[in-house]
């Protein structure tokens, strides 16, 4: 059955559904087919009471069979079940970590290839936050003593991991009492996987905080690492414009996809696709030039540094082989979908697979070394630019679409534009949150999912935010998503935005919606709501502030991961279809109520972006209440009209 018989819109996004029908006509099936042929899902699975960690299982409970063989229950297995979907969320952003740092120990070393330290500011301001001896040591030994110190922060130790300390006094004293502060990256993956393992920690409340614990790991640890080591070798992103969808693919020019999630080899496709020869031998082989555009979060890491085009969110990795216009898409880790091969079989697309632990059945392997990182690009380059000429000209289908963005807003841009030329400080932002001008600030992040229409709960709860006067921070998929739909081009924005946040933005030169970067880069989001805090006037811990973080159209464990590290934080966060914990009234409740009382976090499900909009306003206005700063009548401007009815 076709996808669009019943289901004529997958997508918000034109050219999405433009390449689905094409699909659907030319027979080659995509995620929305294969998203169809598994209705209806398991609800064992949806629920999360099916139990396969042992193999006197598996086990499902129902209301006839309430235990597990073992005798394990609906509240141990649905808690066990999350608990290893955290561990595997933060493994993913860790390991991503990982590979960085060992990229800047190698530049240390003198071993990194073409690979530098791109922001030796960056490389001071991180070593002194972390009390690494910057004096006396030039660039290299201090980028070497800083790898160093990273790689400490992944092993056990008896000490807690030294990167919580960014997070503010209150709210590290707190993880602390709760004993859910973690003490080392690798080694809380490990405990979890231990205590989840049959028959060893059995407590849900015990195992949630537990799985708290190793989230704090991944975004405040693994996450904060991964984007600290980007910022130093390849530049802390500043405002830059770009384009982003479909239509970004080119006519005439060799078109190359990275898709992934580490920007270590596509920052090297970015420096060789602007060399001479390399444009002079697409030019002898009959191409306009060479276009490197992305998907996902490598597509989120170059754009944010070079202003790359971005070809598309997750939804769309299949759709853009689909074009026929793409040479060769070159893949590393994380939301690389396996079905890619057989789309590229219909047409001239190769597909290369970059990272030693992923590789992909049909696809080309090169091993990557840093060392030779520039050599793999132009060698990739050139194989891209060799087929072009068996690009059929007859099949190629570009959807028109492409938006114009602007993307690029680390703290440090941030703070650099709110300051003004003289003084950097987030002054201006707390000032109007005060005031009320903007009522708070709400994080939107995440993927996409087949179960909703792609892109549409993105979009909708952004406006709706922007139009309550909430500052908004984005990354990932529903960034990119919200760029499609021109919300982050700022004059489209301030055009939504409602009156009182759109003059705070044009007066400071700021956005309504800003482009924060990747997923990692969600520990951006972790410390601009502690730069709020410590500028004062809002609180004394994070879950003071009246901030929430959203995850409307989340499909990846690493999203979970990240939706446990907020609530640890103290902060409320919307997703926009339940955990898989709807079998334990009991998880279900400690995630969703009681563990405000807790962490002061809390998780609300909630499929409707406008609903999850009113949630997320209920929860921003009653932070403001505790702040008292309701108190006062905000400024309103009113008209003569307005003037003469209040007397
Ligand atoms: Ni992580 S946001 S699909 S790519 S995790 Fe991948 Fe960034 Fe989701 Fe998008
Ligand atoms: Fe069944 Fe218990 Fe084994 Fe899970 S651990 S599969 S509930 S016996």
């Amino acid at each position: 059955m076709s996808v669009t018989e019943d289901r004529p819109n997958v997508s918000r996004d034109p050219a999405t559904n433009q390449m689905v029908e094409r699909a659907q006509d030319e027979g080659i099936p995509t995620v929305f087919d294969r998203y169809k042929s598994q209705q209806p899902q398991c609800k064992f699975g949806t629920t999360g009471v099916c139990c396969r960690l042992c193999h006197m299982g598996p086990c499902r409970i129902t209301t006839k069979a309430p235990q597990g063989i073992c005798g394990a229950n609906a509240d141990t297995i649905v808690a066990r079940n999350l608990l290893r979907e955290i561990a595997a969320g933060t493994a993913a952003h860790s390991d991503h970590g990982r590979m960085l740092v060992r990229t800047l120990k190698l530049v240390a070393n003198g071993a990194g290839g073409a690979y530098r330290i791109a922001d030796p500011l960056r490389l001071r301001e991180v070593a002194r936050a972390f009390e690494v001896e910057t004096e006396g040591r030039d660039d290299l030994a201090l980028a070497g003593a800083l790898a160093d110190f990273f790689m400490t922060q992944f092993a056990w130790s008896e000490e807690t991991n030294v990167t919580l300390t960014m997070a503010p006094e209150k709210r590290q004293a707190l993880w602390e009492k709760l004993d859910i502060a973690p003490h080392g990256i690798d080694s809380a993956v490990v405990e979890l996987m231990h205590r989840t393992h049959m028959g060893v920690d059995h407590d849900y409340k015990h195992l949630i905080m537990g799985g708290l614990k190793c989230s704090l790991a991944d975004g405040w640890v693994g996450s904060l690492i991964a984007t600290a080591v980007s910022d130093i070798l390849f530049g802390t992103p500043k405002p830059i414009r770009s384009r982003v969808n479909l239509g970004v693919l080119s006519e005439t020019k060799v078109n190359i996809i990275v898709h992934g999630h580490e920007p270590t080899l596509s920052e090297m496709l970015a420096v060789a696709s602007s060399e001479p020869e390399m444009v002079a031998y697409a030019k002898e082989k009959g191409a306009a030039g060479i276009n490197i555009a992305g998907i996902c979060c490598t597509a989120n890491e170059v754009l944010m540094r070079h202003g790359f085009p971005i070809a598309g969110n997750f939804l769309q990795q299949e759709l853009a082989i689909l074009t026929g216009a793409v040479e060769m898409m070159i893949v590393d880790v994380q939301c690389v979908m396996p079905s890619l091969p057989e789309v590229m079989k219909c047409f001239h697309t190769r597909l290369v697979s970059t990272s030693e632990i992923a590789q992909t059945f049909d696809a080309e392997q090169i091993t990557f070394e840093a060392a030779h990182g520039l050599e793999h690009a132009r060698n990739l380059i050139r194989a891209a630019i060799d087929n072009f000429a068996n690009r059929d000209k007859a099949r190629v289908q570009i959807p028109q679409e492409s938006m114009e963005l602007v993307a690029g807003f680390s703290n440090e841009t941030i703070f650099h534009m709110l300051g003004g030329r003289f003084r950097s400080t987030f002054r201006p932002l707390n000032d109007a949150i005060i005031d009320g001008r903007i009522r708070g600030v709400v994080g939107i992040v995440g993927c996409n999912n087949p179960k909703v229409s792609s892109d549409n709960a993105h979009v909708t709860l952004t406006q709706e935010l922007i139009k309550r006067n909430v500052l908004v921070l984005q990354t990932g998929c529903a960034a990119i998503a919200c760029a499609k739909a021109g919300l982050l081009t700022p004059e489209a924005a301030l055009a939504q935005a409602g009156d009182s946040l759109r003059e705070v933005c044009e007066a400071v030169g700021i956005p309504p919606v800003l482009h924060m970067g990747s997923c990692v880069d969600n520990s951006r989001i972790l410390l601009a709501a502690t730069n709020v805090l410590l500028e004062g006037g809002l609180g004394e811990d994070l879950s003071d502030l009246p901030v929430a973080g959203a995850a409307p159209e989340w499909m990846s464990e690493k999203a979970v991961a990240i939706g446990h590290y907020f609530v640890a934080s103290g902060l409320y966060v919307v997703l926009g279809h339940p955990l898989y914990v709807a079998g334990s009234e009991n998880v279900d409740r400690l995630l969703t109520e009681e563990m405000e009382g807790i962490t002061g976090g809390k998780f609300a499900w909630e499929p409707d972006p406008v609903a999850a909009a009113d949630l997320i306003m209920a929860h921003i206005e009653g932070k403001r209440d505790a702040l008292n700063i309701n108190q006062k009548k905000e400024r309103k401007l009113y008209d003569m009209k307005e003037r003469r009815e209040l007397v």
